[in-house]
């Protein structure tokens, strides 16, 4: 019975085995799953909008070539995640129509504007950076694709984390005008860095039941904090400042503590009224409209493909 299916389930868990398609397993894992990844796919998709504005402006050859792998590689990790989600029985057709109707969630980050050339490189050592310690985490989960896809992912995006870190610490030593921009950068991405983890643990809804299944392996304040400990020090020591004067580095813990988030803005972005989610939508509509008959030629060559074989 249900019982003693799911002791099975979470014995499972708890010896470190992987729960795999086929397996059994309860709709609210399924659910939260789903949910999860396919939010994460969206927030793949979405997030190559406030970089690849910047393609054509690259100033050298050399950057723009860095910025288009990193871009084509978010592309692909929304594959990935899709593919993941499909795989407990969500179809990328329904997925992508929520997207489409504003009905699904995609991280807050990728809300905010890319006004200088530093935000490019902000982006690849602060958002990166906070992705790569939430997927490392999440690296650890207990799904078997998800777990998998993160290892890869992961993988990618440590060479987008190394790309931006070294861009800003060029400017930070660059010329003044270099450094006000890249200050001006950090300053505008530090706090949407922070909220990406999403909201303090007391205020997590779903994080109680991800833990307890492996989903997460961290709490959103722990991600948070490995994320501060690692980047406010590098941050400082390339000479630039932290726009929150409550930062201070705590002895006692080894922690670097932060002031108080922002978090009516957070609510405000996450629902839909940040500075760019109306952008950022009508340009995922519009890229899926043109898209159409890619769909339609893809349709028409598997079905030809199938009159043939039966023939
Ligand atoms: N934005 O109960 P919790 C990337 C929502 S990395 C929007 O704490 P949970 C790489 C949350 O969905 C970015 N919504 O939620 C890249 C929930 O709403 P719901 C994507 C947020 O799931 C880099 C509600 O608030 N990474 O794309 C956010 O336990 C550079 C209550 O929150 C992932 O998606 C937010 N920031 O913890 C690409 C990783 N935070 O669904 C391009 C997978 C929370 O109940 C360039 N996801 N909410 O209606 C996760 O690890 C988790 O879902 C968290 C949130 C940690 C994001």
């Amino acid at each position: 019975d249900y019982n003693e299916r799911l002791a099975e389930f979470e014995a499972r868990i708890k010896r470190g085995e992987k729960i795999e398609p086929g397996d059994w397993m309860p709709e609210e894992y399924r659910r939260q799953l789903i949910r999860m990844i396919s939010q994460h796919a969206h927030s793949e998709v979405v997030g190559m909008l406030p970089e690849g504005a910047w393609i054509t402006r690259a100033p050298t050859l050399k950057r723009k070539m860095i910025l288009v792998a990193k871009v084509q590689d978010e592309a692909g990790h929304g594959q990935y995640l899709y593919h993941a989600a499909e795989t407990l029985g969500v179809s990328r057709e329904a997925m992508l129509e929520a997207l489409l109707a504003g009905k699904a969630k995609y991280s807050s980050i990728f809300n905010y504007p890319t006004l200088t050339w530093a935000d490019i490189g902000t982006i690849g050592w602060l958002v990166d950076g906070a992705a790569i310690k939430n997927q490392t985490m999440l690296a650890a989960c207990s799904y078997g694709p998800y777990s998998r896809a993160m290892v890869r992912i992961c993988a990618e995006e440590t060479f987008h984390h190394k790309q931006g870190k070294e861009m800003v610490l060029l400017y930070a030593k660059g010329t003044p005008k270099q450094r006000q921009m890249a200050q001006d950068a950090i300053n505008r991405w530090w706090w949407p860095a922070l909220m990406m983890m999403g909201p303090h643990d007391q205020d997590s809804p779903n994080t109680e039941v991800l833990v307890r299944w492996g989903i997460k392996t961290k709490t959103n304040d722990q991600v948070r904090q490995e994320f501060i400990n690692e980047h406010a020090p590098e941050i400082l020591e390339a000479g630039l400042t932290l726009p929150d004067p409550d930062l201070r580095y705590d002895e006692k813990t080894g922690n670097w503590l932060h002031g108080p988030i922002n978090w009516d803005e957070f609510w405000q972005v996450v629902n839909g009224n940040g500075p760019m989610n109306k952008e950022r939508l009508e340009a995922r509509r519009r890229a899926h409209a043109e898209g159409a008959w890619v769909r339609e030629a893809l349709e028409a060559y598997a079905a030809k493909r199938q009159r043939t074989a039966v023939a």
